[in-house]
């Protein structure tokens, strides 16, 4: 294969209500505007099954002011290559409003685009990459194995991670299905690879491989403006999701 930039679809969810580590950190710092948490995504079609959004609790996290109105919440580094993509005054220049610990975004309320249960909670994720995207993670357990397995162990130990068990409480959506495992693809695959929990780094990375593969290439859609379209249509309709 080779090697050129991946062309993520960045998903903008507004900020509900902060967590109170983050709302005393940020509250009164980003000058009126609305503020997003920005998540990169190469499955957009999924989004109506979004159920949560996943940060890293040892990454840093920065609020930067894209223009008067709004300011994305993402790594510096994002943010920076977000300033060559035309989104902001000027090119390669970075405003960080305030800087704050993924551990203390945990919790807060947030607006998912396009998902059918739109208010959810920022929940933390051990394998998100601080190099990757955003370093923001959309959730969506019903099609993608890491999803899946974490809000499962967040399920089962909410006192080990630290957060309430109301805000992992939605159910996997339904929103793809496949001709081999159905309307859970996901949960399916983690099953029968016998994943036991977010740790088993190799086993989901081959999961992810056959989830995304079966969703991506043999899949339909069950829900929204292309229900009952085969997924990889989109791409054709729009490179952009
Ligand atoms: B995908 P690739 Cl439904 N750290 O979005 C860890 N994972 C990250 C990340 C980070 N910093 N940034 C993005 N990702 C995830 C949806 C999805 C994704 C579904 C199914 C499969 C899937 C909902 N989560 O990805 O290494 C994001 O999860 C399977 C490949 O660039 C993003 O798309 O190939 C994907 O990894 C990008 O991974």
């Amino acid at each position: 294969e080779a090697l050129g930039p991946t062309e993520y679809t960045g998903i903008k969810m507004e900020v509900v209500k902060w967590s109170p580590e983050a709302s005393a950190e940020i509250e009164g710092k980003v000058g009126g505007r609305k503020v997003f948490l920005v998540a990169a995504t190469l499955r957009p079609e999924t989004m109506y099954g979004q159920t949560n959004c996943f940060v890293g609790t040892a990454i840093k996290y920065g609020v930067y002011a894209i223009n008067d109105e709004e300011a994305f919440v993402c790594t510096y580094r994002s943010a920076r290559n977000m300033t060559f993509q035309g989104i902001t005054a000027v090119r390669g220049q970075v405003q960080e409003l305030v800087s704050i610990d993924g551990a203390k975004l945990v919790g807060t309320k947030i607006r998912a685009p396009f998902a059918i249960n739109p208010e959810v909670y920022v929940l933390p994720m051990e394998n998100v990459l601080a190099t990757k995207g955003t370093g923001v993670v959309t959730s969506v357990p019903s099609d993608s194995p890491d999803d899946f397995q974490t809000t499962t162990d967040l399920r089962k130990k909410p006192e080990f991670y630290k957060i309430d068990a109301a805000w992992v409480a939605i159910d996997p959506v339904p929103v793809i299905s496949t001709p081999t495992y159905g309307e859970m693809t996901a949960p399916a695959v983690v099953k029968q690879l016998k994943i036991q929990s977010q740790k088993d780094t190799k086993q989901l990375a081959e999961a992810k491989e056959i989830a995304y593969k079966e969703g991506f290439y043999n899949g339909t859609m069950l829900v929204g403006e292309f229900k009952g379209l085969p997924c990889k249509k989109r791409n054709r309709k729009s490179a952009h999701g």
